[in-house]
């Protein structure tokens, strides 16, 4: 009860990774190769984002021989028609799934995991190309788009990102990625854009080029989510990195032509069992301000590594120790503490990057998922950062400046009550007093497709509605949910996509963040399934 079908699906999105050969399992029941093969085609696409590629168990229940066999096929079969209230869907009751798919899918799991291919060095250096050495790119910029305000967005079902003109709202170029590109992040002088696709290739684009384009591209794994370049003062564009979900590791690679130089596995013991688990995904990753290191969250285990880059050749790693199933997160607005979601937990992890230090685990609701988050300053509370939840219509602000307001720091201060469950992300911006909170994953139409926002300076008044989808004419011709804003670089315009299906007209949509009115909707067929904007400014210099 609780989870919305929303949450599901995104909990449970689809893994690429291949499969491997047959394991059975002598005493398993019989199975054909056929069955076997379509049965691990749906096992990647519909049960390992939970269950996990090797069935030990993530945000669902293991599936392994030894306790899948004990159910046997039978019991097997009605779980999987029917689902459970605990959150497993109901594929066969919902039409996804047939029963003959169900029946081998029953015996599938009472066999062995095939785990897919590791993804080493060999793979990575013969997977990398360089288009444009760095001594062949432009000296200077060779357009007169303002580089800082350009918007990376991500098309996901297209397999590209969209560079668009935050001034004149052009679209600068679009630019052939991976697959479903989940972030963009700028490099530290904000000259190029890494994106990383959810198969794993990281794509270089060169924003100083007449054109922005692919100057270089890796793939470090099957299965990815996060890619971040290094910060700290001396180190500026040096090294870029990347966490993968398959096989479970982290990839050093040169800033300025992604050589890939260090790969890192994330395998190892779990933070609240002390049990070893085989496939700890790495999910968020960001630089650190305060040291020559980049913070690096691994899903599984519950600890979040602090990756000394200094010297590549004997890398040190310090681990703290959080809570499990950490996912995504963001800095405080002096950028000294990662605040970071262990959603399956429902607590934030604060970690302080200065001290290089577990400074405090925070009970908020559940589901936590805050995107980078949102620093606001309220006149009660002193400065707070913001998380929605999947789980919850709770919006949660904490206290970040255990300094001035000793009383407030590391705990939740006030809870909002926003419009509903399914919320993926929130926004601000230091020269604003809104906070943005999108509800993406809403079962009820009305609220995905609309966004809320409340006054920092009055949280007692509620929150106004604003119709984003209605506004681009796309709400009765598909999904065209208000996913993830996103502020321009003088913090005086936010950003919505409205984000339909790959056949159905989808949009971005500017609104004036001091009017709350719209200013333009950006509509265009080359726009096709926007979700992430990424503004190089605010990026770059983590402001939100
Ligand atoms: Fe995301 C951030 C993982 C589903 C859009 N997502 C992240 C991060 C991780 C992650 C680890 C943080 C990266 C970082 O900061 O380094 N996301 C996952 C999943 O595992 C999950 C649940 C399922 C999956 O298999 O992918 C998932 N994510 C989604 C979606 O369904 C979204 C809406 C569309 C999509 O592409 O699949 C989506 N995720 C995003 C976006 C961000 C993100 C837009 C960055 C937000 C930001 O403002 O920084």
């Amino acid at each position: 009860p609780g989870t919305t079908e929303g949450e599901r699906r995104y909990m449970g999105a689809p893994h690429m990774t291949e499969a491997g050969e047959m394991t059975i399992h002598p005493n398993g029941p019989k199975i054909t190769a056929e069955e076997w093969a379509e049965s691990t085609q749906i096992y990647f696409e519909r049960c390992a984002g939970c269950h996990g590629v090797l069935r030990k168990g993530a945000t669902g229940k293991a599936l392994t021989p030894d306790l899948t066999q004990q159910k046997g096929t039978a019991y097997l079969k009605v779980m999987i028609d029917m689902g459970t209230p605990g959150g497993m869907p109901n594929w066969g009751s919902s039409g996804e799934m047939t029963d003959k798919q169900i029946d081998a899918m029953a015996r599938y799991l009472q066999h062995n995991p095939s785990p897919p291919p590791e993804f080493g060095m060999e793979k990575i250096r013969a997977s990398w190309k360089v288009h444009v050495k760095p001594e062949d790119r432009p000296k200077k910029q060779q357009h007169n788009y303002d580089v800082d305000n350009i918007f990376a967005v991500t098309l996901r079902d297209s397999g590209q990102v969209a560079l668009i003109d935050g001034d004149s709202k052009d679209i600068i170029s679009i630019v052939d990625t991976g697959y479903a590109v989940h972030i963009s992040r700028p490099s530290s002088s904000g000259r190029y854009i890494f994106t990383i696709g959810r198969d794993g290739k990281i794509t270089m684009i060169d924003l100083f080029m007449k054109v922005p384009k692919t100057v270089a591209e890796i793939k470090i794994g099957t299965e990815a989510r996060s890619v971040e370049t290094s910060k700290y003062k001396g180190y500026e564009d040096k090294l870029a990195i990347a966490g993968a979900y398959w096989p479970p590791q982290y990839v050093i690679m040169e800033g300025d032509d992604l050589e890939p130089k260090k790969i890192v596995s994330t395998r190892g013991i779990t933070v609240d069992t002390q049990e070893y688990h085989p496939e700890p995904r790495v999910a968020a990753i960001v630089a650190s301000h305060q040291h020559p290191e980049f913070i690096v969250n691994v899903k599984e285990t519950g600890k979040v590594l602090l990756v000394d880059y200094s010297n590549p050749d004997a890398l040190t790693e310090t681990t703290l120790e959080a809570a499990p199933f950490l996912h995504d997160g963001g800095w405080d607005s002096t950028h000294r503490y990662f605040l970071t979601a262990a959603n399956q937990s429902n607590k934030i992890a604060v970690v302080d990057s200065k001290e290089r230090e577990m400074e405090a685990l925070v009970d908020v609701t559940k589901v936590p998922h805050p995107g980078r988050g949102a620093n606001l300053k309220t006149a009660k509370y002193g400065p707070v950062w913001v998380t929605s939840a999947l789980g919850s219509d709770e919006i949660t602000l904490i206290g970040t400046d255990p300094e001035k307001h000793p009383q407030q720091a590391w705990k939740a201060v006030k809870v909002l009550k926003g419009q509903g469950g399914g919320s993926l992300f929130v926004k601000t911006h230091p020269k604003s007093k809104n906070l943005w909170v999108d509800t993406t994953l809403n079962p009820d139409a009305k609220i995905s497709q609309s966004v809320a926002v409340f006054n920092a300076d009055d949280l007692e008044a509620g929150y106004e509605v604003l119709p984003i989808a209605e506004w681009a004419g796309v709400a009765d011709k598909g999904p065209a949910r208000v996913v993830q804003p996103e502020y321009n670089k003088a913090g005086d315009e936010v950003w919505f996509s409205v984000w339909s299906g790959l056949d159905q007209p989808s949009a971005i949509v500017v609104v004036d963040d001091k009017t709350r009115k719209l200013k333009k909707v950006i509509k265009d067929p080359r726009i096709k399934t926007p979700t992430g904007k990424f503004n190089v400014y605010n990026t770059k210099h983590d402001i939100y």
